[in-house]
């Protein structure tokens, strides 16, 4: 029977059915096939053993888990937020088809000029949403919804709230939270990953917080793939392979965007320095 795996202690894993969860083994023969937190799986539950792996519609290496839906990237007033690592989540996330949302945590503390710098950035390029874990009705009004019939993980810098987020929406579980240290970079408190149901079959994962994330295997075309606004704008441009940064205004679509006040210019600049960035790996690799 086909079933999902939402947790994994050393051989153990908890696989889900509906709304039924128990605990099985893996066979001897699937070793070569890392079993994944998020992994569909075929079940044979006379023997408690997992028969066989589903293909995989994506992976995260960093934590493992699989068949990933949606990421809420959460930011917050303080740590404060790096928008060139929003940047790079955004493209990541793209790239393997995860639906990502962001979260603006922590709207109790003086949150006004980051709501707007977020929404001046990044409208139109995903969902944005305000909220305080510390609220906890608030948090489960408007992220239910969201997460409602998903796999969806928090993810994000360390001490943003993602671990509060998860206990908000599910107070029975009470993971352990951190302290944001004194330099407000926090010190990742969260370190297994596991999913949690919670109501209308929405499937949620924290994930430990980081302050920087290399997109090593992205090509420039891969930066630009990843970009919405590229997409947008790149139709229009009069250059087939344009990168949107070396020809005029007059020609490139996306620059004339970006003069327009079209497309974000902050979010142009990070483009620029992100694609020149894989630009150059791509030319020492092959000379
Ligand atoms: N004022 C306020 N503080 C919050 C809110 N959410 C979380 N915090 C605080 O922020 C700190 C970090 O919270 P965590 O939930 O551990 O953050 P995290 O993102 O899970 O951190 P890592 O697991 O280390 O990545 C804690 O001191 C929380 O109490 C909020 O909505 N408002
Ligand atoms: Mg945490
Ligand atoms: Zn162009």
């Amino acid at each position: 029977m086909k079933a999902q795996i939402i947790k994994a202690v050393g051989g153990d894993f908890t696989v889900k059915v509906g709304t039924h969860t128990s605990i099985v083994k893996g066979r001897k023969k699937l070793k070569g096939d890392r079993l994944l937190v998020g992994d569909f799986v075929d079940v044979d539950f006379e023997n408690s053993v997992i028969e066989s792996l589903f293909p995989r519609k994506n992976m995260l290496v960093r934590p493992p888990l699989a068949n990933i839906d949606q990421a809420l990237i959460t930011v917050a007033p303080v740590p404060k937020p790096d928008f060139l690592l929003i940047d790079k989540m955004l493209i990541k996330y793209f790239s393997l088809d995860i639906t990502p949302v962001i979260i603006i945590n922590k709207i109790d503390l003086c949150a006004t000029e980051l709501v707007s710098e977020i929404c001046r950035q990044y409208k139109g390029v995903c969902d944005i949403q305000m909220i305080s874990a510390h609220d906890t009705h608030q948090t489960a009004t408007i992220l239910n919804p969201i997460l409602s019939g998903k796999f969806s993980i928090l993810t994000g810098q360390s001490a943003v709230g993602k671990t509060s987020i998860l206990n908000s929406l599910k107070p029975e579980i009470q993971m352990e939270i951190g302290e944001v240290s004194r330099i407000g970079r926090g010190r990742n408190t969260t370190r297994h990953s596991e999913i949690f149901v919670l109501e209308n079959e929405a499937l949620l994962a924290d994930t430990p917080g980081f302050n920087a994330l290399e997109l090593d295997e992205f090509t420039p075309e891969d930066i630009i793939d990843n970009y919405p606004e590229l997409h947008h704008f790149g139709k229009i441009c009069k250059y087939n392979n344009c990168n949107h940064i070396n020809e005029t205004e007059a020609d490139c679509a996306v620059k004339r965007a970006v003069k327009e006040g079209n497309m974000n210019a902050e979010r142009y600049k990070r483009y620029t320095m992100l694609y020149n960035i894989a630009k150059e790996k791509e030319r020492k690799k092959y000379g």
